[in-house]
């Protein structure tokens, strides 16, 4: 499959002049003056990364390379015409930077299956771990392990020239992405179904093989693995665990040490855990009120409760979005094409009219909306996936793609080593107190 790499090489290595360009030409140049209140509420809209994958949008959303999820949605190509574009092709677009073809996507698809093979000493790290560990402790132990495999670090210190790095960088990546899905299969059936395993099929594509060694083998259960799989895939580059990989990538360490690092700020109730705690806070709140379906007074109050407690309400609230997350749309488009007569889901619907008013009304939050986290527990958790302290691995899964697509342009670029400034909080004032 030298062709992808060949074409990603061909494309890709135009913009190495022009990053060149801008440094040495350009390298003055004032894009923003930063704030006090940037840098305090965690340097929220400073311009400080190179990310090509994709672009969030304050009052759009994502867009990958362009695109929107609706568009993708509509251009990806897919097994049935009725179904979820495969992942891969998003894959192939946020590396390329081009729709690909079927054929391009079958390719990729069979590239990855070649790939696929998890060397035994990464089920023994796993196994090493009691079966209570957190699924993404078990994820991120599994994935540094992987280290003993990195054909980039083998490369860097047998002292190849720096302009080859990414070369190594990508097939390390491809693996990588290729053995994710038999690893989160592991650890799922290890944690909830006494350890037995489901061997891959090398035939099913890269989402499908992931739900048919969960042992969730049906075809609703794989169309929603597509729709998952693509929808979390990549946030821009300032998001925990893409900034995270971006950046221990920076120190020219393995693929797999900086996936695993960014697994684990993904595992933060912040970011990806959010969609294990929205599920937990919603069976607390069936719990606490005595009903599978509750009126949208008693969600209201129950709401009100969670603030009153000093919590947040999981599942709302972005960084960078103003608006209701597309994500959010597209699983909510899923479940009202699919699923009929859930209570789960139902009660996610209803809470989506109480939760934004009283939050907005609040004045603090900047974004009263819901992220992609409040609806993904309910539909995976109706197709029968319901063992909720897993869902951050499926997350973890997916965006790997994402960042490890940047990781191999960062490499190609020749992006240095990442290196902000700090100052004591006294220095702050002291700016805040200048004329
Ligand atoms: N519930 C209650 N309070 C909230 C809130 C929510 N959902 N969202 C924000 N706030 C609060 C913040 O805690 C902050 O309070 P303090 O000033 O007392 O510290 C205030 O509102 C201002 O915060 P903000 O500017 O609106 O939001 P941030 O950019 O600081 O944080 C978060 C963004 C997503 C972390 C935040 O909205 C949140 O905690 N949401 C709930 C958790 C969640 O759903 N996380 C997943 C986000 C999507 C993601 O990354 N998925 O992986």
């Amino acid at each position: 499959m030298e062709y992808i790499k060949n074409r990603f090489y061909e494309k890709t290595s135009k913009c190495i002049t022009e990053y060149q360009k801008l440094k040495a030409e350009h390298g003055d140049k004032v894009l923003a003056n930063v704030t006090i209140g940037q840098v305090l509420t965690g340097m929220k809209g400073i311009p400080a990364l190179i990310t090509d994958t994709s672009k969030l949008d304050a009052n759009e959303g994502i867009r990958f390379r362009g695109f929107t999820l609706g568009e993708l949605r509509a251009k990806l190509p897919r097994l049935d015409p009725q179904g979820e574009p495969l992942p891969e092709g998003l894959f192939y677009l946020m590396l390329l930077g081009e729709i690909p073809e079927d054929e391009d996507v079958a390719n990729l698809s069979k590239d990855w299956a070649t790939r696929a093979h998890v060397p035994q000493h990464v089920f023994d790290v796993i196994d090493a771990m009691p079966k209570t560990a957190r699924p993404m402790t078990q994820f991120a132990a599994a994935i540094v392990s992987m280290a003993t495999e990195s054909v980039f670090q083998k490369a860097y210190r047998s002292g190849v020239h720096k302009k080859y790095y990414w070369d190594f960088m990508y097939d390390d990546v491809m693996n990588l992405i290729a053995r994710l899905p038999r690893i989160a299969a592991y650890i799922y059936r290890r944690c909830y179904y006494k350890d037995k395993h489901i061997e891959p099929d090398p035939r099913l594509d890269w989402a499908g093989n992931l739900a048919h060694m969960m042992g969730h083998d049906t075809d609703e259960v794989k169309r929603l693995m597509r729709l998952y799989m693509v929808i979390h895939a990549d946030h821009e580059g300032g998001n925990v665990s893409a900034h995270t990989t971006h950046l221990v990538g920076s120190a020219l360490s393995n693929p797999y040490y900086s996936l695993g690092a960014g697994m684990l700020g993904l595992a933060g109730p912040l970011h990806g855990y959010a969609n294990q705690d929205v599920i937990n806070w919603i069976f607390e709140l069936i719990e606490e009120l005595g009903t599978e379906e509750p009126t949208k007074e008693q969600l209201a109050g129950y709401v009100q409760r969670t603030l009153q407690s000093g919590r947040v309400v999981p599942g709302y609230g972005h960084a960078v979005l103003r608006v209701t997350d597309p994500r959010f749309t597209a699983q909510k488009e899923f479940a009202d094409k699919y699923i009929k007569d859930d209570k789960l889901v139902d009660l996610v619907n209803n809470l989506y009219e109480v939760v934004p008013p009283i939050l907005g009304s609040i004045g603090k939050i900047s974004n009263p909306w819901p992220n992609v986290d409040a609806y993904s527990g309910a539909l995976l958790y109706h197709y029968g996936i319901k063992e909720h302290s897993f869902y951050t691995v499926l997350f973890g899964v997916s965006r790997a793609m994402g960042v490890l697509a940047s990781l191999v342009m960062d490499r190609l670029y020749g992006l240095p080593i990442e290196r902000p400034s700090s100052y004591p909080l006294s220095w702050f004032k002291e700016q805040a107190e200048k004329e």
